[in-house]
């Protein structure tokens, strides 16, 4: 249901839609072929900035457990290139908190243990949360102690009681996750050391905006960060926003914030918020010719599809993302366009996409039926896929990479 136009996190009255994707299904809900008559819940996808505190936010709210716990598929160990950057993260962080067994390493929507398992591997006691039952029991079988639950206020303080102060937390795409965000933030303010730090990846709301990636709206991401509304946010909880790290290529355009209950801002925190007022990202205008680049991409896209359709090609896509169901359902591209769509994650296959009801297959297909064209819909993997996809170009094979402007490689 449409909450109260109050912002998530500051609770004013203070939101200005700029952006509507209609009626969409659950991103992540794809569909088993034998439910497909069944109805399919659609919500609205409508997104607004607050003049308070600059957070950029949708306004419906599907409850968690939905989004979550039934039928979840997204497992974070079907991507190579995550899992480089989690390590790489891991490594680091052992090193500069000189991390050992006395340590804690807390991960809040741990998924399938993929980030844990290298704090686990050296020994450092970690502790994941994550409610969704299949990712957290991958997690238990890997040896990664999860507690399936969602994590706040309440649960902090009983694992504080239970297992100490967190040395570390770990919050990746999860924070623009959660419907309650004080309360997820509260809940870190309690559990993080006095000498601790909180680590939090989120896409880059600068990033959706100048690269167009308005495929990355969907019910799971209730926020959309600037670091100006997540320094408002953590001060409002004790906490400071003190460093900022930016990752161009992962997930579209993705920040690292530095959170710790001590104030020590970094220079580079400071420019980033410097930064963000000189380019106006504390300010609606900022947002608001958004929706018309939107809706050029979408009939540019369609038109090039509807074409090469019409000229006899076959066309199929690459990624059964959450993204792809965004983009598919706002564009309304179904099978008349798209044959099937291949994905790598074994849940997702044999399903069907949410709404526009597109089969899912392996990766295999693409050389069993050599389609003239893949849209590729997880396009943030565009390098790992573009390798991995080698012989089916070779074969010419040709993908389309559909954000910011579709382009045929
Ligand atoms: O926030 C979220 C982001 C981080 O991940 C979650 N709420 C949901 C999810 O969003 P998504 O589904 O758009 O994420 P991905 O990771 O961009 O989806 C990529 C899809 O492509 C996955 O289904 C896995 C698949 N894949 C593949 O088939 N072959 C991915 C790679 C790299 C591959 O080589």
């Amino acid at each position: 249901m449409s909450r109260e136009l109050k912002c998530r996190s500051c609770g004013e009255p203070a939101l200005r839609p700029f952006l509507s994707l209609g009626n969409t299904p659950l991103a992540d809900a794809l569909v088993l072929p034998e439910r497909v008559d069944e109805p399919e819940g659609r919500f609205p996808l409508d997104v607004a900035f607050c003049t308070g505190c600059s957070l950029v936010q949708i306004l419906e709210e599907v409850p968690p457990e939905q989004l979550f716990v039934d039928n979840y598929l997204y497992f974070s160990s079907f991507s190579d290139e995550l899992l480089r950057h989690s390590r790489e993260h891991a490594l680091g962080l052992i090193d500069q908190r000189e991390l050992g067994p006395e340590s804690l390493v807390v991960e809040l929507a741990s998924n399938d243990g993929y980030l844990l398992r290298n704090f686990a591997d050296k020994g450092i006691a970690v502790a994941g949360v994550d409610p969704a039952p299949d990712q957290a029991e991958a997690a238990e079988a890997a040896g990664i102690p999860t507690i399936k639950e969602f994590f706040g206020p309440e649960l902090a303080r009983r694992m504080r009681a239970d297992l100490g102060p967190a040395d570390v937390i770990i919050a990746n795409n999860v924070m623009a996750h959660v419907p309650d965000l004080n309360g997820f933030v509260e809940g870190m303010s309690l559990l993080i050391a006095d000498d601790g730090l909180i680590t939090v990846e989120n896409p880059y709301v600068r990033e959706l905006i100048r690269h167009c990636e308005f495929d990355t709206i969907y019910h799971e991401h209730f926020c959309y960060f600037s670091c100006t509304a997540v320094d408002a946010l953590v001060r409002r909880h004790g906490l400071f926003l003190n460093h900022v790290e930016f990752f161009p290529d992962l997930h579209g355009g993705t920040l690292r914030w530095h959170i710790g209950p001590r104030e020590d801002v970094s220079d580079v925190a400071a420019q980033y918020l410097d930064q963000e007022r000189r380019d106006g990202l504390d300010t609606f205008e900022y947002f608001a010719a958004f929706a018309e680049r939107v809706d050029r991409i979408r009939a540019g896209l369609v038109d090039q599809l509807r074409q090469l359709r019409g000229d006899g090609a076959t066309i199929a896509a690459y990624g059964a993302a959450a993204k792809g169901s965004t983009l598919l359902n706002y564009m309304g591209i179904g099978t008349d366009l798209v044959d099937f769509v291949v994905d790598r994650n074994v849940h997702k296959q044999g399903r069907l996409m949410p709404g526009v009801h597109i089969p899912v297959r392996d990766t295999s297909a693409l050389l069993e039926e050599q389609p003239d064209y893949v849209l590729m819909l997880a396009w943030n993997f565009k390098d790992e896929i573009l390798s991995q996809q080698a012989e089916y170009r070779r074969r010419g094979g040709k993908f389309i990479v559909p954000i910011p402007n579709p382009e045929i490689l």
